[in-house]
């Protein structure tokens, strides 16, 4: 989808690492592994996280297209190890194993599974793959692998800022629980949800949503929820209107529809527009001492599928994991018998994880169209384009 950035991960949840390789970076942006790192932390905490994220500390190895802290131009290459496999070096092994050694055998049973999860990409996985063993399907549909797209949005970040280009995203429902206080400034927003456990601007609101997660725990159940990313400064007239796959919210939504679990996107008031007339959607456009500006961004800074100089405002919703402790009934589809779903360790919630991922992924889509509109293969090119 993306034109001049493009990218392309490896790796399984269990397996040795998680890699990414970004071609089309311009030359001389920093890069900053404190940075990247930082947004890896951010995306695994949260209340109600599974046990894997106290085996996991996930930072990143820059293996290639970086030199002295700037990138050259070259593909840059992106690398997360998966600490946990150490436990899994059989079960995930990539070379042939010795089958009839009985000790290898119990180590792979013992991580095999033919029970699909409803909800999980296990049943139509294993028929499009042709795979008997469930396990082939988790390892890389797991959202593990968004722990290197988030490397590769930190990056796309540290492009962004070197023209202003900020953004961040907060959680604004888990479960029944919907936030109803929001501070006025976008910057209040950020600050207080970034001290909050679940990236909830709001104290009250937070305790209530961490009461809401520790119930579904108890219940064996997992919880859904919804964010917002909001990026600043963007420049007018990123995206197009000229063809259907150039509109900005068509692909931003793409890019955010994607991440596991995610079930609907919106660009502003997004569906809130269907049950208000024209006059109370749109917003009006001012002027004052020659500047154009806007008291309402209900269109969420786009307008015909382009930037129009307003904060981008996104809004996603997240359904609620589907590896349940207390399993829903399932199809064993080696046996063909009714059963239970299978369970291994999650998440109660991940919804905070979920807006980090998002805002990584929506980093990668304004880098990309901005490159498309102002071009330039170094850093000191584009910031000319740009003229400001
Ligand atoms: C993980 C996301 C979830 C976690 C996973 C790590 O993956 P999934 O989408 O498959 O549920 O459960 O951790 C494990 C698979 C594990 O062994 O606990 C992530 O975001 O890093």
């Amino acid at each position: 989808m993306t034109k001049n950035i493009r990218f392309l991960t490896s790796g399984e949840s269990h397996g040795k690492c998680l890699n990414a390789i970004i071609d089309g970076l311009p030359s001389g942006i920093k890069i900053d592994n404190g940075f990247i790192n930082n947004e890896l932390r951010k995306r695994q905490s949260g209340y109600g996280r599974g046990g894997r994220m106290k085996i996991e500390t996930d930072a990143v190895e820059v293996k290639s297209g970086v030199r002295f802290g700037k990138t050259t131009g070259a593909p840059v290459c992106l690398e997360i190890k998966n600490i946990d496999y150490e436990n899994w070096r059989i079960p995930m092994c990539v070379d042939e194993v010795d089958f009839s050694n009985k000790e290898i055998l119990r180590l792979i049973a013992d991580k095999s599974f033919t029970t699909a999860r409803p909800g999980h990409a296990d049943y139509a996985g294993s028929i499009k793959y042709n795979l008997e063993d469930l396990r082939d399907v988790l390892e890389r549909s797991s959202a593990r692998k968004t722990a290197i797209e988030v490397a590769v949005g930190a990056v796309a970040k540290l492009f962004l800022r070197e023209f202003g280009i900020v953004g961040f995203s907060h959680v604004t429902q888990i479960g029944t629980v919907e936030l109803d206080f929001v501070p006025e400034t976008y910057t209040l927003i950020k600050e207080k949800s970034e001290k909050s456990v679940l990236r909830c601007c709001d104290e009250l609101t937070t305790e209530k949503m961490k009461e809401e997660i520790d119930r579904a725990k108890e219940d064996g159940d997992t919880l859904g929820g919804k964010f917002e990313v909001i990026y600043s400064n963007l420049p007018v007239g990123i995206g197009s209107y000229v063809q259907w796959d150039r509109a900005l919210d068509g692909i931003l939504a793409q890019a955010i529809m994607s991440i596991p679990a995610v079930k609907a996107v919106e660009v502003g008031i997004g569906t809130g527009a269907a049950n208000l007339p024209g006059s109370k959607v749109h917003d009006g456009i001012k002027i004052r001492n020659g500047v154009i500006y806007r008291e309402t961004n209900n269109a969420g800074g786009i307008e015909g599928g382009m930037s129009n100089g307003e904060p981008l405002v996104l809004k996603g919703t997240m359904k609620p994991i589907p590896t349940l402790r207390k399993p829903l009934p399932a199809v064993d589809l080696h046996k063909k018998v009714q059963t239970e779903a299978h369970f291994e360790r999650s998440d109660t919630c991940a919804v905070p994880a979920c807006a980090i991922v998002a805002e990584a992924r929506a980093a990668i889509i304004i880098a990309d169209e901005f490159l498309q509109k102002y071009g330039g293969d170094s850093i000191e090119e584009v910031k000319k384009h740009y003229g400001r």
